[in-house]
């Protein structure tokens, strides 16, 4: 086959991908709908960041630059596009965020041309990934995410590594203004920036750890309120999410998207972590807080509410469901991007009134075995018309 024909090959292909029609899957549980395919995978992204497609310095059309992974993207509706600020993460290990636009939020998402140079604060990270967006109250649009570089205070160790929330901001999404990271006395990982001021000032989610991997003596999700954007610093933080023994957020948990303003209260999307004897088990669950105190949560649902599914067990971070990223849309319908094991990016679509619904109205988690049993009795004798 010539080189003409190949590239021709490969650029049907392509297309063939990136236009393939998502459609629901047939059954679910009732709370939201998952897709038959993956939205975006390192396959999406676009040929011409991968090949160089000159005959002459590659005969052989070979990939230059490969991709691995296309996961956790921060969300947003803009001007009737579905946009969505991915973290791509090349062969190299290296993650770095470009967007991707789709007509509806379902399919035919494509990336923009070249991937998002973002500014570097005073001291350059080595990797960067998980944007939460945000469409503050003051009119920007930020972008909150981790910034990773080597401890240096442990020279010895190679694998030593800090964390520290990174704070950027723009108003169309092209050209990004960095603000000094968040300055914090612990390491912060899936901090998000509350979108109203609370008492005058920026809030903030964030996830107090005592090393890059552990959370320690880090309880939860924090909060902390900061006066100026421009230099934020976490002074005081408490938890207002903490983590339960023996439960799905036994080891970790994190803010995932911005919440979303209902009329019921503040909708939140996180992720929980648990051991398990094959290694951490990252599941999605919800929380809502009141309108009044986005500290003070009015509604836990028991257990998880996304888990990965099927092939989607299977990838580089085997067991993990993450979400940075959702969209509440003009007709209530809430669009939820989540990623399966750090590979591949999918989405699950509900509504508000489904989401409040299920956030109020299913059981808490009791924290114990004898609770859980009295929890699926009551059920039980609801259905079968005995509930006193
Ligand atoms: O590998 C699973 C996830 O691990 C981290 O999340 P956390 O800080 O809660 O452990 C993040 O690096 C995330 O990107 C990743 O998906």
């Amino acid at each position: 086959m010539t080189y003409e024909l190949r590239k021709k090959h490969l650029f049907e292909r392509h297309e063939a991908l990136l236009a393939m029609k998502n459609e629901p899957k047939e059954w679910g549980n009732g709370i939201y709908e998952r897709y038959q395919h993956p939205i975006l995978t390192a396959e999406h992204t676009p040929l011409e960041w991968r090949y160089d497609f000159s005959e002459k310095d590659n005969p052989y059309l070979m990939q230059r630059i490969m991709m691995n992974a296309v996961l956790n993207a921060g969300a947003i509706k803009l001007e009737g596009r579905y946009l969505l600020v991915c973290r791509i993460e090349g062969a190299d290990r290296k993650s770095f965020f470009a967007m991707a636009e789709s007509p509806n939020g379902i399919d035919n998402f494509r990336f923009w041309d070249e991937p998002i140079t973002m500014p570097e604060d005073l001291i350059p990270a080595t990797n960067i990934y998980d944007m939460r967006l945000t469409e503050h109250e003051d009119g920007w649009i930020y972008g909150v995410f981790c910034a990773e570089r080597h401890d240096d205070s442990l020279p010895g160790n190679l694998s030593a590594a800090t964390a520290t929330a990174a704070i950027a901001r723009t108003k169309d999404l092209k050209d990004w203004e960095r603000l000094p990271d968040l300055k914090s006395r612990s390491q912060q990982r899936n901090v998000v920036l509350h979108p109203e001021f609370v008492d005058g000032k920026y809030a903030f989610y964030t996830r107090p750890q005592d090393g890059f991997i552990d959370t320690g003596s880090g309880g939860g999700i924090g909060w902390a309120l900061v006066e100026d954007i421009t230099h934020a610093e976490v002074k005081e933080e408490i938890i207002i999410n903490p983590r339960h023994y023996h439960t799905i957020q036994e080891v970790k948990n994190g803010e995932g998207p911005a919440p979303l303003k209902t009329q019921k209260g503040w909708l939140h999307l996180a992720h929980g972590v648990r051991g398990t004897a094959d290694g951490l088990r990252y599941v999605l669950y919800m929380y809502m807080t009141a309108l009044d105190d986005p500290t003070r949560v009015i509604a836990q649902p028991g257990g998880w509410f996304l888990v990965p599914e099927g092939e989607e067990y299977v990838g580089d971070v085997m067991n993990v469901a993450f979400s940075n990223g959702w969209i509440l849309d003009d007709d209530g319908r809430v669009l939820i991007y989540y990623a399966t094991a750090d590979t591949r990016l999918h989405v699950a679509v509900s509504s508000l009134d489904r989401l409040i619904d299920y956030c109020m109205n299913t059981p808490e988690d009791g924290l114990t075995t004898r609770a859980s049993v009295e929890t699926i009795k009551q059920l039980i004798r609801k259905n079968h018309g005995t509930h006193k």
